[in-house]
């Protein structure tokens, strides 16, 4: 894993017109349940949390499933480094280069039978750990769990980050594995993932189990789709000061207009 680092280091890419969000706001604003629900908590009680020995399962309707320990995993990979916006729902965004591999090429390695049309992800669920999963007021139930259509898990831009910023993944921005999907709202990016299975119907993810009517399975940024309760029309860009926030228009799918042609049968206003 640390020579990995050390090679993917050399790739550094600019950011292009993107100004990088400081270490510093990527690792302590943060949402991250199972560790409580707070933007600070998530450092406060992850920041040394190095789960070890990590395994991924992979299982459902795919040639190769098992168990796969993060080096095995890992072997075949030279790390890349993705600098991508990070929208959340709740209207602020960053920018982060992040470090990993992208999720198609786990897929040609697992290799999903004819059936599998849908892709779900879980998260570990460590209550010894996590005082979000101890506590009795969490509105979510555990583990997260996430999907993707598989054509959207295909998609080049849909990454698995094991590092950020030429390092490994601090436990609060989801250790040791985490999904990135970046035209996508934040919660799609689901964190510290054990398991992925390969699903012939929808999957019923973690927030469109709460709440269908404000997080729906697509979750894809578009300003002119406003969630129930506020506007999606723009986001806070951090870091911002508290006299100064630095507010930015959004775009559709996030800026990431390649997607496009993934939803081009579909009304975006219905399948939010
Ligand atoms: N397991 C898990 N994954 C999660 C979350 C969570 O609470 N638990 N929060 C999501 C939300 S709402 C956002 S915005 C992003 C935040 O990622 P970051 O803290 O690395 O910026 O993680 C997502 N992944
Ligand atoms: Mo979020």
């Amino acid at each position: 894993m640390r020579d990995k680092l050390m090679q993917a280091r050399w790739q550094r890419r600019d950011a292009g017109d993107e100004v990088l969000t400081p270490f510093r706001d990527v690792t302590q604003y943060n949402n991250f349940y199972e560790f409580g629900p707070q933007k600070g908590d998530p450092a406060c009680h992850a920041g040394n949390w190095q789960p070890q020995p990590w395994s991924l399962w992979v299982d459902g309707e795919v040639a190769r499933p098992g168990r796969l320990p993060l080096d095995e995993l890992l072997a075949p990979y030279r790390l890349q480094e993705r600098i991508y916006r990070l929208r959340c729902v709740e209207g602020w965004s960053m920018v982060i280069p992040w470090l990993g591999f992208p999720l198609r090429d786990l897929l040609e390695r697992v290799q999903p039978s004819s059936h599998a049309r849908y892709v779900r992800f879980e998260s570990v669920v460590d209550a010894e750990n996590m005082p979000g999963v101890r506590s009795g007021f969490s509105l979510l139930e555990w583990p997260y769990r996430e999907g993707l259509h598989l054509d959207e898990a295909a998609h080049p831009l849909t990454f698995m980050a094991v590092g950020l910023y030429g390092r490994s993944l601090p436990g609060q921005n989801g250790a040791p594995l985490r999904l990135v999907v970046p035209w996508k709202y934040g919660f799609k990016s689901i964190k510290s993932i054990v398991r992925i299975s390969f699903l012939r119907e929808r999957p019923l993810t973690t927030w469109e189990s709460m709440a269908p009517q404000e997080y729906g399975f697509y979750a894809n940024v578009n300003p002119h789709v406003d969630h129930p309760r506020w506007s999606q029309a723009r986001e806070r860009r951090l870091p911002g000061r508290l006299f100064a926030p630095n507010v930015i228009d959004t775009r559709l799918f996030n800026g990431y207009e390649e997607v496009a042609g993934l939803y081009s049968n579909m009304d975006l206003r219905v399948n939010y």
